[in-house]
């Protein structure tokens, strides 16, 4: 197959990217990563030496890709079957990039800084940097909340890189730091995404590693079962 995923079914920005695949519905070849397995982290790290999971090796064009928001525009560009993820117009376009970074920002790695400070070593924790990463994601909710108030996904009115985004790094946000009923526009927001088919797949491939998650609450993925509220 031409095109190779690295990538670990648990992890926020994998998710990203295997949702623009499952949109576009892109053949590509799953290689899981497991960065604690030694052998797994050298072979991994002979495609992209700083080893930050995922990476797409395409093999019609020779290129390695890393860094997902970088890996969309590339699907983008070599995909351009419907639907499109980030529209022709270049203001419009300008719109799904500045969503797309502000969640990769201010919601993705807040909740990274919060449950890898779990993986930590006893005594080498940095509790002030996890508060302050509690109030950065109570922060983005109220501007999120805001914003969904009048939109139906990231950017508007249609499904973008941006939600790509937004979809695991609030879907994990809100197992660390619950969107609270008074942000009711954000809280619906995050039920769309996980309703949306290409994250509700994303979601149930990612379930039997729950279990590793490394907080006392663990992700509960009903609302993509169309169970829960
Ligand atoms: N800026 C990078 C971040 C990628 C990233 O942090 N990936 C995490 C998995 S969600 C990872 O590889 N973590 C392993 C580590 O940091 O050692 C991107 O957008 O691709």
């Amino acid at each position: 197959m031409a095109l190779k995923l690295y990538f670990h079914p648990l992890a926020s920005f994998c998710h990203k990217v295997l949702i623009s695949l499952y949109e576009k519905n892109v053949a590509f070849e799953p290689i899981v990563v497991d960065l604690g397995d030694p052998e797994s982290a050298a072979a991994f790290r002979k495609v992209w030496p700083m080893a930050k999971m995922p990476a797409l090796v395409d093999g019609e064009t020779g290129r390695t890709v890393a860094e997902t928001t970088i890996v969309l525009e590339y699907l983008e560009q070599h995909f351009p079957q419907k639907p499109l993820l980030l529209p022709a117009d270049p203001d419009q376009a300008l719109q799904v990039r500045f969503w797309d970074r502000f969640y990769d920002f201010y919601v993705e790695l807040p909740m990274q800084k919060i449950v890898t400070d779990r993986l930590r070593p006893e005594g080498a924790n940095d509790t002030f940097g996890v508060e302050q990463a509690y109030g950065q994601l109570r922060e983005a909710y109220g501007v999120i909340d805001g914003e969904m108030a009048s939109k139906k996904w990231a950017a508007g009115a249609a499904f973008s890189i941006a939600d790509c985004a937004a979809a695991p790094a609030l879907f994990y946000a809100n197992t660390v730091e619950p969107i609270g009923d008074g942000h009711g526009h954000a809280k619906a927001y995050l039920k769309r995404l996980m309703q949306r088919p290409s994250f509700s797949r994303v979601l149930v491939e990612a379930e039997p590693y729950f279990k590793f998650f490394p907080m006392p609450q663990r992700p509960d993925i009903s609302l993509a079962r169309g169970t829960g509220r």
